[in-house]
């Protein structure tokens, strides 16, 4: 039986510390939150109290400063309990974190980096429009200069966290030659505090009420030009970089909450008898479960590989996190749909959690790139 998968002692002892804030101070709280529709955020401070929140961050921008393989192993233990909280973790420490950290000035880290895990807020990025999604250079969003400042209009959906987020990072066109090359990214501190800055609405989906996709207006926002991230004209490439580690963080989540439907069907499967005898004693049952911990087990592989050519210094892990994500992300849809089958009545009940797993992981097939954007990029490397 594999058990370490690759970590080493500090990952498993960091392991044990994540799972026991979770299973103490998060497993208790889930269906509170999750029925009153309410987004955590006392959960993100109690997170950053316990020192689990910028974990791969450097200490000195008020992060843990640990490695990414610590960073996946926090997500996924999270995510075994309740995805909303892994979702915050993966966005803040990989898409905003290594943006402001690789193109960001000293300034501007210390500023919004060390700003924001000094005080728990929540990071968001506004890449998607309603007419860009996986054409991701297609958004028609712009920040025009005027004097010293941009000016920001558009239109954006599914920015994640939008409407509680003490940052945004928006990206849009500072050109218009219409290719990848007019791409900016521009940061908004304190969004909510701008004129200019709407929430239209937060997007009802699947997954439930109390997670924040927001739908956001951008009429006139200005911020001063020195918001800008790294140069102008190359946000494109920035951002495609930063999702091939956000990507991670996905999968990171995926192989949480599979690892959290599959163990609740190892406990139901051997109590719940039927004709005399435990389930997980009926082939059809058995062969399940057998299929459930290949296809975890398999996730868990691809997801560490990739965090762990992260922590050798990789410059590029476009092909190990697109491969990671759509795998684990495949998965966790099989061992969920699976895991509300071996409950049966029951998994299909909301007194039990299998339902919940079920509608978390049909989002991480779709976000961070759909598993179709994925297979694309997975099968265009193969030739570069
Ligand atoms: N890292 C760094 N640079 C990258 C990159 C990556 N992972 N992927 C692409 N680029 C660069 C390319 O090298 C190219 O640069 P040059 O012009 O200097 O050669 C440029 O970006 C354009 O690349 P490409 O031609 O591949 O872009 P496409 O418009 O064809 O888009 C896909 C590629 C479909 C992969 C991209 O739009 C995508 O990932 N879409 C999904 C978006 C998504 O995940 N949304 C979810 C948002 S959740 S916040």
């Amino acid at each position: 039986m594999i058990s370490n998968f690759g970590l080493d002692d500090r990952h498993v002892a960091h392991r044990e510390r994540v799972r026991k804030f979770c299973d103490e101070q998060i497993r208790p709280v889930v269906d509170d939150y999750e029925e009153r529709g309410e987004f955590p955020l006392d959960v993100v401070d109690e997170l950053g109290e316990a020192g689990l929140y910028g974990i791969n961050v450097p200490e000195e921008y008020g992060g843990a400063g640990l490695d990414f393989r610590s960073f996946v192993v926090t997500v996924e233990e999270l995510a075994r309990v309740w995805k909303i909280p892994a979702g915050v973790v993966s966005l803040s420490c990989s898409l905003f974190a290594n943006t402001i950290e690789k193109y960001g000035t000293d300034w501007q880290r210390e500023e919004w980096l060390r700003g924001l895990f000094t005080d728990n807020g929540v990071a968001a990025i506004s890449l998607t429009e309603p007419q860009a999604g996986s054409d991701a250079s297609a958004i028609e969003t712009t920040a025009t200069r005027d004097g010293d400042e941009y000016v920001i209009d558009g239109h954006k959906v599914w920015t994640s966290h939008g409407a509680v987020a003490d940052i945004v990072l928006v990206v849009a066109r500072t050109g218009d030659d219409g290719t990848h090359d007019d791409v900016s990214i521009i940061a908004v501190p304190e969004p909510h505090d701008r004129d200019g800055f709407e929430i239209v609405r937060d997007i009802p989906c699947m997954e439930g009420d109390a997670v924040v996709e927001s739908e956001i207006a951008y009429d006139g926002l200005r911020v001063p030009t020195d918001y800008l991230l790294g140069e102008e004209g190359q946000g494109f490439r920035y951002i495609m970089e930063a999702l091939d580690i956000g990507r991670i963080g996905a999968a990171a989540q995926a192989v949480g909450i599979s690892q959290g439907a599959f163990d609740e069907c190892i406990s139901f499967a051997d109590e719940r008898e039927a004709f005399g005898r435990s389930i997980r004693q009926f082939q059809g049952v058995s062969f399940k479960l057998a299929d459930m911990q290949m296809g975890i087990d398999a996730s868990r592989l691809l997801t560490y590989r990739a965090a762990s050519a992260l922590d050798r210094g990789a410059d590029r892990v476009t092909q190990p996190a697109a491969m990671a994500k759509t795998f684990a992300s495949d998965t966790a849809m099989d061992v969920t749909t699976e895991a509300v089958q071996i409950h049966g009545s029951r998994g299909y009940s909301r007194d039990y959690p299998l339902e919940r797993y079920m509608r978390e992981a049909k989002g991480i097939q779709i976000y961070e790139g759909t598993n179709e954007v994925n297979r694309h990029v997975i099968a265009k490397n193969l030739y570069e």
